[in-house]
């Protein structure tokens, strides 16, 4: 018989391997499992249990949240407030840093998570996901501050994501390598279904919202145009796959190869950035490519090295074989000038916090 491995014991192994380690942290990613269960278990009965809709809170990017949202949303807040293992988390639904209750203790990590990504998929039952990163706290007082999240995904000490499609499943990593669990829904376990995940050498696919192509810039047009073989070396057209999920769409191409790509573009001048918000959605996902094997970029260099400004700052994403988006870094450099010059002073920003924010 094989060898059954619950993401539990897979934690553990793990954290056997790291006697330095104190357990807290491992134990708040069993703690994001659980909560990613209970959300896997309501995503799949909304329907039935008459929680969809529109819920009549709005958030802070003007659009209409969902029921789920709002449930995925406390469900994580809810599971992680009072464990001692955080000093504090922000979640994509809240404008400023969420702060752990003053009657619960403080701990060493910072959770930033994006509880339902992909809600406007909820209604036509569409895969969505959720999208979560850990950050260990820097600044020195009893309580985190805006400075424990604000840090460069290159200092990410775990990211993951749970994808609750065909079947749900958790893909995590803490730097060794990137694991894949699929929840048995008899036993309400994560069984371990993909050890050490690496983005396949050749790409299958190429995703993107070709309905933008209006507003792309030239590099980026030419850049599809030659992910689709037309120009350039002649190389195989890639297939085009896009559910408009990003936890999905980033999942598949990780198993496939792939690049996934939602560009900036000039359409409002001072907005260059495209959609992706930085901490809650790029940085998670740009760590899990890079320790499969990947790439992710915004288009200049790597998205693990951007050193964020704000809490919903948002970037473009190239994400997935790394030779595929370093070919969107090149036809940026050649033919992408005057948005380059638009995007590299907002880039550059520096955080704004107050002496209490930074703590
Ligand atoms: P959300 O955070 O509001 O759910 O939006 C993010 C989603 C991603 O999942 C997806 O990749 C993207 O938006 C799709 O955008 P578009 O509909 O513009 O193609
Ligand atoms: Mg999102």
């Amino acid at each position: 018989m094989a060898r059954i491995v619950t993401i539990e014991r897979h934690i553990l192994e793990t954290q056997r391997q790291h006697p330095e380690a104190t357990g807290a942290f491992t134990a708040l990613l069993y703690d994001m499992a659980l909560a990613a269960k209970i959300i896997a278990r309501e995503t799949t009965r909304a329907g039935l249990a008459g929680v969809l809709g529109a819920a009549e809170n709005h958030n802070v990017y003007g659009e209409q949240q969902q029921k789920l949202d709002v449930f995925a949303d406390q469900m994580i807040f809810k599971m992680n407030d009072h464990t001692g293992r955080l000093c504090a988390m922000a979640s994509e639904e809240h404008e400023d840093i969420i702060p752990i209750p003053p009657h619960f203790d403080s701990g060493k990590y910072v959770l930033l998570y994006d509880p339902l990504d992909g809600s406007s998929n909820i209604d036509v039952n569409v895969s969505i996901g959720t999208i979560f990163s850990i950050h260990r706290k820097v600044s020195t007082g009893q309580r985190g501050t805006l400075q424990d999240l604000l840090q460069p995904g290159r200092k990410l000490v775990a990211a993951g994501y749970v994808v609750y499609g065909s079947s749900t499943m958790m893909v995590y990593s803490t730097g060794e390598g990137v694991h894949g669990f699929t929840l048995d829904p008899g036993v309400g376990e994560f069984l371990l279904s993909h050890e050490n995940i690496r983005v396949p050498a050749t790409a299958k696919y190429y995703s993107a919202n070709q309905g933008n192509e209006k507003f792309w810039t030239p590099g980026i047009r030419r850049y599809v145009k030659w992910l689709q073989g037309i120009e350039g070396e002649g190389r195989q057209p890639l297939g085009h796959r896009y559910i408009g999920s990003l936890v999905s769409d980033f999942h598949r191409n990780l198993l496939r190869g792939g690049v996934f790509l939602y560009p900036g573009d000039l359409q409002k001048p001072d907005e260059p950035y495209g959609k992706m918000r930085l901490m809650f959605e790029a940085q998670a996902l740009a760590f899990l490519a890079e320790h499969a094997g990947g790439y992710a970029s915004d288009g200049i260099g790597p998205m693990l090295d951007i050193q964020p400004h704000s809490l919903h700052q948002r970037v473009p994403l190239f994400i997935g074989n790394r030779d595929l988006v370093e070919k969107a870094e090149d036809y940026i450099r050649r033919y992408d000038q005057e948005w380059v010059a638009a995007y590299l002073p907002i880039r550059s920003r520096q955080p704004v916090m107050t002496e209490e924010q930074a703590g």
